[in-house]
């Protein structure tokens, strides 16, 4: 049986010394969102991505906010990207790769995903400032390295024009929330198949 006929639902409590993060996500879904991590802009980010993806998300993360947001913001990356990945299972069936195009007014960003089992990122946003609201701009790709990383994806993150840092990380957001969308979908021609001449993208590792 496919896995979309269960619920693809997965839930992760990651502890550290320096953060508690516990997630919960349900791809199949209507894109609802509960998101405290002490940072509002990161809040208002991880909700585009998600509110466009239809993947529902409960995250509460508590870090060492009194040093920086840093430990928070990247461990936030590994413990949905493990949710996700653990939601995923074998991988059986999905689309696999998944692309965007998202315009966020005067800006333009691409974002492409590939569901591989093996992470890689690229990131290109050259901002103009080094924060936005209360939130350090060099912690976005700390954000989606450790996400690629948990997850076991490859994504390419790219800001092709733009004037404002705001608009530019929401498109990139929002492009990940979509391209995602676009991966997990099951394709019923398929069946108990991955989409692989390998016949797995569980990882580097093999089944
Ligand atoms: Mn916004």
């Amino acid at each position: 049986m496919l896995k979309e006929k269960q619920e693809r639902r997965a839930k992760v409590l990651r502890e550290t010394k320096e953060t508690t993060i516990d997630a919960e996500v349900t791809l199949d879904a209507v894109g609802d969102t509960q998101i405290e991590t002490g940072t509002p802009f990161f809040d208002h980010m991880l909700e585009q991505t998600f509110r466009h993806a239809l993947f529902d998300i409960k995250l509460k993360a508590k870090g060492d906010l009194a040093i920086d947001a840093h430990h928070t913001i990247e461990d936030c990356g590994y413990t949905i990207g493990q949710a996700i990945k653990k939601a995923l299972g074998e991988r059986v069936g999905i689309a696999r790769y998944g692309s965007a195009l998202i315009p966020m007014d005067e800006s333009l960003a691409q974002v492409a995903v590939d569901l591989s089992g093996r992470p890689a990122l690229h990131f290109q946003l050259p901002f103009a400032g080094e924060k936005i609201g209360n939130c350090d701009v060099c912690l976005f790709r700390e954000f989606f390295n450790a996400f690629s990383l948990a997850l076991g994806a490859a994504l390419h993150l790219t800001s092709l024009h733009g004037e404002n840092d705001h608009h530019r990380i929401e498109g990139i957001f929002k492009g990940l929330g979509h391209a995602l969308r676009a991966a997990v979908k099951i394709d019923e021609k398929l069946q108990q198949n991955v989409l692989s001449t390998k016949g797995c993208l569980s990882g580097i590792y093999g089944k």
